[in-house]
């Protein structure tokens, strides 16, 4: 097996991931073939301790050139697992190893970052992703706030091009429109991704175990969107969410929420209380997407039965609910803006998105100043709702569509459609950084930027 390079391999690494084909059995008797970790998807749980450096062997039984990206993790480039930002690779049928020193405490993730381009078959719309829990002081997660931790990976399966946009971005979005154009684009869209199977980790809605529950217990739900197209509702009838972190990191004002709105690459953390013994679907609001595998039953001791839905009342997703209210941010050093628009291509052709009106690479455009807060504006001139990341670097939410709040820090942020977003990011993380929508195929038609420092 060729070697990848890098750090010295010698002796048994920490962590090691293997990357193979694997089958998943969706629902009975059912296998999809995909791509996995350690012979599963999700991956297994991996528990880090802050600041604590640890060794990640990669090992690639696959003939594609793979890259592990450490999700909400501040470490450097040439381990964060991207190639725009030149970490080494794992090369086909070869190995890596990798050294990370985690922070900061809190749900994290890892995925593949290799492109797809148009082939459904590579990059996020494989089973290449897990969960991290990085352990420290600082983990909103502290044992005792709970009786039982769960973790929830939302995706979907068997992905295939349509020309019809067939998400669902409008279904809890009723707010202001600041970056609708005047005049539309009324050029014809070119291939959108959709899906006609979906699992809550590696099952269809009542293909698995149940999760058992208590009265009176308080169950802590980790969830991930690990999809490569599209934002996923959930809501557990009812039940409500406290939310008490977004993506991993505690919030200001822990506050309650009938529906999760989360987008690829986002985390929710919500405590549930049990108090409504019977059987549930915690699931998708949307009929159609439930009843193709989205949702998990939640049983209670000594109860049987069907499990039972009921459709939420209230679709809504604020993040500025979880926000410190009055509170602000000290002026930026600089503002930054980036606009994002989709040029439609038509008919069995792949829709480019550009930045600031080019598309990706960007001869230099973004050069940060170590120790400046800057202040980005995200303008989303487009009509879908895009969950847009930064590697390497947290943010802090200061506007959505008009609506101030404080304290809310994210990894990744959901733009709502021809919606306008204002993060901060304090520039304490030298080295490239990659900026991207989380959802494959605009990343890799044009929706990304490098950011590096001065
Ligand atoms: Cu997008």
């Amino acid at each position: 097996m060729p070697e990848g390079g890098g750090a010295a391999s010698a002796g048994k690494a920490d962590i090691t991931l293997q990357i193979d084909p694997i089958a998943l059995e969706l629902i009975p008797n059912h296998f999809i073939s995909t791509v996995g970790y350690n012979g599963t998807s999700p991956g297994p749980v991996l528990r880090m301790q802050e600041g604590k450096t640890i060794s990640v062997d990669v090992i690639n039984n696959t003939d594609a050139t793979e890259y592990v990206h450490w999700h909400g993790l501040l470490i450097p480039s040439d381990v964060d697992g991207a190639e725009e930002e030149a970490t080494p690779s794992v090369p086909p049928n070869g190995r890596r190893r990798y050294q990370i020193t985690p922070k900061p405490a809190g749900t994290r993730w890892y995925h593949t970052h290799a492109m797809s381009m148009g082939d459904l078959h590579r990059g996020t719309f494989t089973g290449q992703f897990g969960f991290v829990v990085v352990e420290g002081a600082n983990n909103p997660n502290q044992p005792g706030q709970f009786d039982q931790e769960v973790f929830l990976a939302l995706r979907d399966w068997e992905p295939f091009f349509s020309s019809m946009a067939m998400d669902t971005d409008d279904a809890g979005q009723t707010g202001p429109k600041p970056e609708k154009p005047a005049v539309m684009d009324t050029r014809p869209n070119g291939l959108e991704v959709s899906s006609p199977m979906y699992s809550i980790n590696d099952k269809a809605l009542g293909a698995g175990a149940p999760i058992q529950v208590k009265p009176g217990d308080r169950v802590l739900m980790h969830i991930l969107n690990a999809s490569a197209i599209e934002n996923k509702l959930i809501a557990l009838p009812g039940h409500q969410f406290r939310i008490i972190a977004l993506d991993g990191n505690a919030v200001p004002t822990p506050a309650l929420a009938e529906t999760l709105y989360i987008g690829p690459g986002e985390r929710i953390d919500a405590l549930v209380e049990m108090n409504q013994p019977g059987v549930w679907i915690l699931g998708a609001p949307q009929d159609d997407i439930r009843n193709a595998g989205m949702g998990v039953v939640i049983e209670y001791a000594n109860q049987h039965g069907e499990p039972k839905w009921v459709a939420p009342k209230n679709l809504a997703w604020d993040y500025t609910a979880f926000g410190r209210q009055g509170g602000s941010q000290p002026a930026p050093d600089q503002t930054i803006d980036m606009v994002f628009e989709k040029v439609p291509s038509g008919a069995g052709k792949f829709n480019l998105f550009t930045v600031n009106g080019k598309p990706y690479p960007h001869e230099k455009e973004f050069v940060l100043k170590k120790g400046a807060r800057y202040r980005i504006v995200f303008h989303n001139r487009t009509d879908d709702d895009h969950p847009l990341h930064f590697h390497r670097h947290l943010f802090e939410l200061v506007n959505i569509n008009g609506k101030p709040t404080a304290g809310i820090m994210k990894d990744t942020v959901i733009v709502p459609i021809y919606g306008r977003a204002t993060v901060d990011m304090v520039a304490d993380q030298p080295g490239l950084t990659l900026f991207h929508c989380h959802i494959q195929q605009h990343m890799d038609f044009g929706f990304k930027a490098l950011f590096s420092y001065e």
